[in-house]
């Protein structure tokens, strides 16, 4: 506020200098106070830029932090998992070339239980809406599945005893997303544990039209 003032003060001083240099002086005096307000609106609107950035920063670490925190008991009980007592001699599978005019092709994975306890599957889904998975084990055949949140694949609870064995069949559309979906693919299937790591059997193809 002083600063302010200052000008006003050496105004008046100024006023006892020969005429000209008076006219000189007070255009730079003006000119400064000028700048100097200029400063401080520019330090202000920094100021409202970096409390902007600020708050953001906040706001998507509310975010974060929300989200964490309303995680479902099930997928923060995810990470506290073992590994699995599930294996598999085969976990991924190449089609090579496959022609969308020739229709699907499928694959069978089989697994085994080679822990010394029960291993509980609680959930069976695939990674995109153009591959299915169906169960089989001694109880029978479930499914077929499809995508996590998109397609078939309500919880289960699909025990395989110590020595038990299973397997997935594994059915690929390669003609479900249309032309577009030409070229190199890559998918998952999943089966979800009660208290282990997933399980998981993946496949590749190259599809051509
Ligand atoms: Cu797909």
């Amino acid at each position: 506020m002083r600063s302010v003032i200052r000008p006003f003060l050496s105004e008046v001083i100024l006023t006892t200098l020969p005429r000209n240099e008076f006219f000189v002086r007070r255009t730079l005096i003006w000119e400064r106070a000028f700048l100097f307000v200029e400063k401080i609106k520019n330090m202000k609107k920094n100021k409202d830029i970096v409390i902007g950035i600020l708050a953001s920063l906040a706001i998507v670490a509310g975010l974060i932090a929300w989200s964490q925190s309303a995680e479902t008991g099930e997928t923060a009980a995810l990470k506290n998992l073992g590994p699995s007592q599930l294996v598999a001699n085969e976990s991924s599978f190449d089609f090579g070339t496959i022609s969308m005019a020739r229709g699907k092709v499928s694959r069978v994975f089989k697994f085994r239980n080679d822990g010394s306890g029960p291993a509980v599957l609680s959930r069976v889904y695939t990674s995109c809406m153009c591959t299915e998975a169906s169960l089989i084990s001694a109880a029978g055949r479930l499914g077929p599945f499809g995508m996590l949140g998109m397609g078939f694949n309500p919880p289960i609870r699909e025990t395989i005893p110590p020595g038990g064995e299973g397997e997935v069949e594994v059915v690929f559309d390669p003609a479900a997303h249309g032309p577009a979906g030409v070229g190199r693919i890559n998918r998952v299937v999943s089966l979800e544990q009660a208290s282990a790591a997933p399980l998981e059997f993946s496949f590749t193809a190259n599809v051509i039209p």
